[in-house]
């Protein structure tokens, strides 16, 4: 990686002993179907970021200050599972030390890792799931690690909420749970949606954000483009409204597939990325919230499972 911080922030908000924040590059791409280069998604996410203003006007903060710690990138790839284990395992070790956990695909299968960490250490887990696709294949071209199959794991284990979706199998309807999916042609013409996905979801939530749920005209570069996403601002007044009524624990945003002739989905993904952090930290009763939560699963021992590895 050429960035040596997030956005090219000072080291002093940068480090990992005061950073709440740790940013988690996995640059994957091993079972995509379309167009490959996700593995190039990380780098062109931190350049992009390089070029942002880091004064968020709408929440009148800088949200970089609570300090962003960008790890070494994941980088296991022999096999789909190891690479989906490792995930798993620099997730967990991240949440163990109470920081707040984000990583940046990558394709959607790392998402599989990232899920099942934040599923053991969290209680009453829903994952927001925000995507073009349903992907919730139990295999796919032979496994159950393909970028097709991401979310199947969360639909048996989590509460399992998808939004945006437009691009299925039929054999997913068996899977599918239609009163917690939310379909792409029934949000363009309703936005009850919003509020209906915010009813469905416990208290404490991870995001899993595949780029592809954005309309492919305001973000072109990635994997399987299709028409009819997410536009900017409703996406951001809904991410808004969850951060503010929920505890996100987490997030993970995916399937960045940078073309050089074309930086502003670059940049779009890194400044999303940017808005969730905003949102999530510049309230203070939201913060209190979060280290009230962790204290509370301490004291559950729910922490005690890690004590026997990944210790530093
Ligand atoms: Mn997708």
């Amino acid at each position: 990686m050429e960035n040596k911080t997030y956005a090219g922030i000072p080291e002093k908000y940068a480090n990992i002993i005061d950073s709440k924040i740790v940013l988690i590059p996995v640059p994957y791409d091993g079972t995509s179907t379309w167009q490959k280069g996700a593995d190039k998604g990380p780098e062109a996410f931190l350049e992009a970021s390089n070029n942002m203003e880091l004064y968020d006007i709408e929440t009148d903060s800088e949200v970089y200050k609570k300090g962003i710690y960008l790890t070494e990138p994941v980088t296991v790839n022999s096999t789909p599972e190891a690479m989906v284990d490792a995930v798993y395992q620099e997730t967990k070790r991240f949440i163990k030390k109470n920081k707040f956990v984000t990583i940046i695909g990558g394709e959607h299968s790392i998402s599989i890792g990232t899920i099942r960490a934040f599923n053991e250490v969290f209680q009453n887990l829903t994952v927001v799931h925000i995507d073009a696709h349903a992907d919730l294949r139990k295999s796919y071209n032979g496994s159950n690690y393909n970028h097709a199959c991401a979310l199947y794991e969360a639909s048996q284990n989590t509460n399992l909420i998808q939004v945006g979706i437009r691009s299925m199998n039929v054999n997913e309807k068996n899977v599918m749970d239609f009163d917690k999916t939310y379909f792409a042609h029934e949000m363009a013409v309703n936005d009850s949606w919003m509020d209906s996905a915010l009813e469905q979801m416990t208290e404490n939530v991870f995001i899993t954000f595949d780029l592809d749920a954005f309309d492919h005209s305001i973000l072109p570069s990635t994997g399987t483009p299709e028409p009819g996403g997410l536009l900017w601002f409703e996406t951001l007044y809904f991410l808004k409204q969850l951060f503010k009524e929920k505890n996100v624990v987490g997030f993970d945003i995916v399937e960045l597939c940078p073309n050089i002739s074309e930086k502003s989905s670059d940049f779009l993904a890194a400044k999303l990325y940017y808005k969730m952090l905003s949102y999530k930290f510049y309230n203070q009763e939201t913060e209190e919230n979060y280290e009230e939560n962790y204290k509370e699963l301490k004291k559950l021992g729910n922490f005690l499972k890690f004590n026997k590895n990944n210790e530093e």
